[in-house]
């Protein structure tokens, strides 16, 4: 793993709760509450007054749910050892900031790293990434989780201070996220430097990694991944992959934009029951980044 280093980060937290109670049944789907997570704090701290936003209770309960349910006693017996042995290294600042979340939750630092792992194993994703005639590049995301009324309560948007300054960084968290990402992409050059290095990465469960670079490309105008291998058809009883193709076809690439891939990632199946949110970014544009939180009932 890389060395710690400081700056501004995105991907990490534990599941978290927004105790924002009533939250209304608008027609349109909300955006996720906003908070501050400053770098200039001890990595143990920085992410506790976030955590005071939440319930804690109902976090807990959320973190037992998905150990018990997603992991089963054996492995779980298995796991924590080696978890447990796997301790020190960590990279930090990742490390640290865990453990100072779970002291607060009261959850070890081994239980805290196999939720994440839970999670990740288990949620699915469509993930776009597209450029329109004029060269810009997006990136959407859905995100599908068996288990979304807890996460969707949880979800949240994360803004980065340094120096008590915005790092115009704002990330969508609803879980620890897997641990290599953040790291990559902060530490590489360039967008073939990221590719590679993800590709090098050694991963716990399988990821498609997804990359949405700043320069235009050449072959196909976007690319869509789910959960299976993009080589092979999908299967037929999770098919998101051909209703986005159809429904990004019918857009065109002339008239992309956040929007437009926003109303992609609404389409069924691609949008469907288990979405938790959707995100859409642009990569050179980074003020127009949007997460929404779906099927808020
Ligand atoms: C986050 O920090 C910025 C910069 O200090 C401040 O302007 C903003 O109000 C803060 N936002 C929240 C949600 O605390
Ligand atoms: C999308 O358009 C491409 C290029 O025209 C075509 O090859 C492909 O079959 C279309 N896919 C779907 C699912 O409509
Ligand atoms: C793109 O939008 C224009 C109008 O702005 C429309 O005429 C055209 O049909 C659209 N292209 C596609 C592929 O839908
Ligand atoms: C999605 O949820 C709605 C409302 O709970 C339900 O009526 C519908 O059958 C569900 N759709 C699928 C495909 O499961
Ligand atoms: C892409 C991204 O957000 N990278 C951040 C990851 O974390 C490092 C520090 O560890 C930041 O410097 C990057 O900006």
């Amino acid at each position: 793993m890389q060395p710690a280093r400081p700056g501004p980060r995105p991907a990490l937290a534990l599941l978290l709760l927004w105790a924002g109670a009533g939250v209304p049944a608008a027609a349109a789907p909300p955006a996720p509450p906003l908070f501050n997570v400053s770098l200039d704090a001890a990595p143990e701290l920085r992410w506790l007054p976030v955590l005071q936003h939440f319930d804690l209770d109902f976090v807990r309960a959320a973190m037992a749910h998905i150990l018990g349910d997603k992991v089963p006693k054996w492995v779980h017996a298995v796991l924590r050892t080696a978890v447990g042995e796997l301790e020190g290294s960590l990279p930090q600042p990742y490390a640290d900031e865990i453990r100072g979340m779970c002291e607060v939750l009261g959850f070890s630092l081994a239980d805290c790293v196999l939720i994440n792992m839970a999670y990740e194993a288990t949620a699915f994703c469509t993930s776009i990434v597209a450029q329109d005639s004029r060269g810009h590049i997006y990136h959407g995301r859905n995100l599908d989780y068996p288990f979304g009324d807890f996460l969707r309560k949880m979800t949240m948007d994360v803004q980065f201070l340094k120096n008590g300054q915005d790092c115009g960084l704002v990330r969508v968290l609803t879980s620890l996220q897997f641990l290599a990402t953040n790291e990559t992409l902060s530490e590489s050059e360039n967008f073939e430097a990221a590719v590679d290095k993800l590709a090098k990465t050694p991963l716990i469960a399988d990821v498609y990694y997804i990359v949405g670079g700043m320069s235009p490309g050449k072959e196909w105008w976007f690319r869509v991944e789910t959960n299976y291998d993009h080589w092979k058809p999908a299967p037929e009883r999770d098919d998101r992959r051909t209703p986005a193709i159809k429904a990004l076809n019918a857009t065109g690439q002339a008239n992309l934009s956040l929007e437009a891939l926003f109303q992609v990632l609404s389409v069924f199946p691609v949008y469907n029951n288990f979405t938790v949110y959707t995100t859409v970014m642009s990569a050179a544009n980074p003020d127009k980044y949007m997460t929404r939180v779906r099927n808020l009932g």
